[in-house]
């Protein structure tokens, strides 16, 4: 190595050091961690319904479905750029044949905010119990 390239490498090591926060930011966009979701009770329990066909919606788009057969855990490590300052979660339960049928039932929904970065996990409950269902959410805002 010569004396030149060294000293080069010196500077960026300082500089990155002393702005460590700007580069951060300008790494990093705030993203939307979906961890897991629980079920705890099924939405679909009479007539044909042997499964329950959940799907999560964020701002409007369909993130994940699949077919429930049992009560447990789900690892969804689910990760979503936050474009803006606010995001919906939708949890649904197809009935029909397309995502959006009419039929489908609307399990509840939650607003994750982008001010939420670094709060760690969270936890948001959808149970109505009119309905017999249960399902829990984990996520954060990274
Ligand atoms: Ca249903
Ligand atoms: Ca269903």
């Amino acid at each position: 190595m010569n004396w030149k390239s060294l000293s080069v490498a010196a500077i960026v090591v300082a500089s990155t050091s002393l702005f460590p926060s700007i580069l951060a930011k300008a790494e990093s966009s705030t993203k939307l961690r979906i961890n897991s979701i629980i079920c705890f009770d099924r939405q679909d329990t009479g007539g044909n319904g042997r499964a329950d066909e959940p799907y999560l919606e964020v701002n409007g788009k369909v993130v994940w479905s699949e077919k429930i057969f049992r009560t447990g855990v789900k690892n969804l490590n689910l990760e979503i750029p936050l474009n803006s300052s606010m995001a919906r979660i939708i949890l649904w339960e197809r009935d029909g044949d397309d995502f959006h049928g009419s039929q489908d039932d609307y399990l509840g929904s939650t607003r994750v905010y982008a001010t939420q970065a670094g709060f760690g996990e969270q936890k948001v409950v959808f149970k109505n119990k009119q309905k017999g269902y249960h399902y829990e959410i984990y996520y954060q805002v990274n």
